[in-house]
């Protein structure tokens, strides 16, 4: 571990300080003054990476501002952490492993040894049977067991195994292979699997069973149910090869549920489900787009590594968008940040977004195991724009709340539609624009108001936002998009000198249920020992569930 009992505490730093008394020295200024102050700062407050162009001029900061966040990044030790992640250092430390996701995107004439063992070669190993593999089903070389071709692609995952991967779909769908459906099945509710199997060929059906333990209840009930539903029409056991592969790093686990280990697909503990859409956990988006569009992806991942790897802190975009987090976060109060994309196909990017920020950074105690004193990870939410604007962005800009926004638009429509598109930049345009800067009581008396309505009608402004824009949503762009937030999220759980790579919150739900169910499974009325309202809750449940 980098970091000793004597890291100083966050709030002691100088930098900190520094931060505050900035803070305080700087409170009545609102982004109207900054921007008359300064008419040059639309185009300068800007950053390129990767496909991907920042306009940050609407945060509330100014260059002095940035100075002193970088500072207090170089205090935490961002560097050197960011250096010990790419080298494969067990920076997990309460789990003793590497984090080493940016391996799996690697260019396969990279070099990295972990322990011993050539792990870009390991990599690459694993991508080129998932390619063999998705050529075939996706050519019609491989059949189902009475030969027919395979049309329905069932993900059956949950959490990291499951949000990535159907996140990655919706996003990818335009290049995707439409005689092929998909569908991604996580919730334990049967009707989830019901509902997907609705009208389904069990003889044209593939599951891809896809978790890292194979222990996780929701996808182990889920795959059972699915194979007992394939079984039910194929009958004999042997269909189970031709319907079923799995992506996991358990591979006992996998051979006792019936899958040949030939059709398995593995990972590493290295591998954070989180961290996971561009491992093997990825297989339904190679099947969905092919092998070279997922190596688009991947080298979309890769070129924002390299960037955050390599470039400066004062042009270095995960970095920059860490600490705008850490500014709206920790100075200015925002409990939330709102992710609000500007394009149907990232529909399940802020639901993606939330396990990634939240899972990584909505820890309670440091490296050391010492409470914190700040706030950490915010809330992430959000809708496709312009959906959110018909609902929730009423809140935003005029409730009590101050929430960031991160827009995110692209210049080139996938689907042209008339003036459609325009329509739809012109929206995310006017939002940033009317968070920003408001209209004074001045502004609404002008257009004749009556003045009972003026404070009704009147927006404060100075409301800040970033706004992300690449030319066109492709395979590569997608990539360097994840990979940008997850180095942002990175930077901010160095700065607060978390473990952003466990999740001990996950595991006790994985545990908590499991003596509950068998409270519920038992004949006889169990002698239940909870509180007393999870107790009366459990023996209503008992006696109106029904029959069944
Ligand atoms: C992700 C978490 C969690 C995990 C799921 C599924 O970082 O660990 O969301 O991905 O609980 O776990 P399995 O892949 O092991 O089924």
């Amino acid at each position: 571990m980098s970091h000793s009992t004597d890291t100083p505490a966050l709030r002691t730093r100088p930098e900190w300080r520094a931060l505050e008394r900035h803070r305080d020295a700087a409170a009545g200024q609102s982004l109207r003054g900054l921007f008359a102050a300064d008419p040059g700062r639309g185009e300068r407050m800007t950053l390129e990476a990767a496909g991907w162009y920042l306009d940050y001029s609407k945060q509330r900061v100014t260059g002095e501002t940035l100075g002193l966040l970088r500072a207090l990044a170089a205090a935490a030790g961002v560097p050197e952490r960011t250096a010990a992640m790419f080298r494969g250092d067990r920076i997990n430390v309460t789990e003793g492993r590497a984090v080493l996701h940016t391996a799996l995107r690697a260019p396969r004439r990279a070099k990295l040894e972990v322990d011993g063992r050539d792990v870009i070669r390991d990599v690459h190993e694993v991508l080129d049977r998932m390619a063999n593999f998705a050529e075939r089903v996706r050519s019609g070389e491989w059949t189902g067991h009475t030969g027919r071709r395979i049309r329905h692609i069932v993900n059956i995952g949950i959490g990291g195994s499951d949000l990535g991967p159907v996140m990655a779909f919706e996003a990818l769908k335009f290049y995707s292979q439409r005689e092929l459906s998909f569908s991604f099945v996580s919730n334990v509710d049967g009707t989830h699997l019901l509902e997907a199997l609705n009208g389904r060929d069990p003889a044209e059906t593939l599951f891809v069973i896809s978790s890292k333990t194979f222990t996780t209840l929701e996808t182990l009930a889920n795959a059972h149910a699915a194979r007992d539903w394939c079984l039910g029409a194929l009958v004999q056991p042997a269909a189970i090869a031709r319907h079923f592969v799995a992506v996991s790093t358990n591979t006992e686990a996998v051979q006792k549920f019936g899958i040949d280990p030939a059709n398995m697909f593995g990972f590493w503990d290295w591998v954070g489900g989180r961290y996971s859409m561009d491992s093997a956990i990825g297989l339904s988006t190679m099947l969905a787009i092919g092998p070279d569009r997922f190596h688009e992806m991947l080298a979309g991942f890769h070129a924002m590594d390299s960037h955050f790897r390599t470039a400066p802190p004062e042009r270095n975009l995960p970095q920059l968008m860490a600490l705008l987090a850490i500014w709206n976060g920790n100075f200015l109060g925002a409990p939330t940040v709102a992710v609000l994309p500007y394009a149907q196909y990232l529909t399940r990017f802020p639901a993606y977004l939330q396990q990634l920020t939240m899972e990584s950074n909505g820890k309670h105690v440091t490296l050391e195991g010492a409470r914190v004193d700040y706030a950490t990870g915010p809330v992430y939410w959000g809708e496709p724009g312009t959906n959110g604007q018909h609902s929730f962005y009423q809140l935003i800009h005029q409730g009590t709340h101050l929430i960031p926004c991160d827009f995110i638009g692209i210049c080139r429509p996938l689907n042209p539609l008339g003036v459609q598109h325009d329509l739809l930049m012109a929206n995310l345009f006017a939002q940033s624009e009317a968070l920003a800067f408001g209209k004074t009581p001045a502004e609404v008396a002008a257009e004749g108001a009556t003045a009972a309505l003026v404070p009704h009608r009147s927006f404060e402004g100075n409301r800040p936002s970033n706004t992300l824009l690449a030319d066109e949503l492709s395979p590569h762009t997608l990539g360097a998009l994840v990979a940008l937030y997850e180095h942002s999220v990175f930077v901010q759980g160095v700065i607060w000198n978390i473990d952003s790579f466990d999740q001990w919150g996950v595991e006790l739900g994985k545990a908590l249920a499991t003596r509950t169910a068998a409270e519920l499974a038992s004949v006889e009325a169990p002698a239940l020992t909870h509180d007393s309202s999870s107790n009366a809750l459990i023996r209503r449940y008992r006696a109106r569930r029904g029959a069944s």
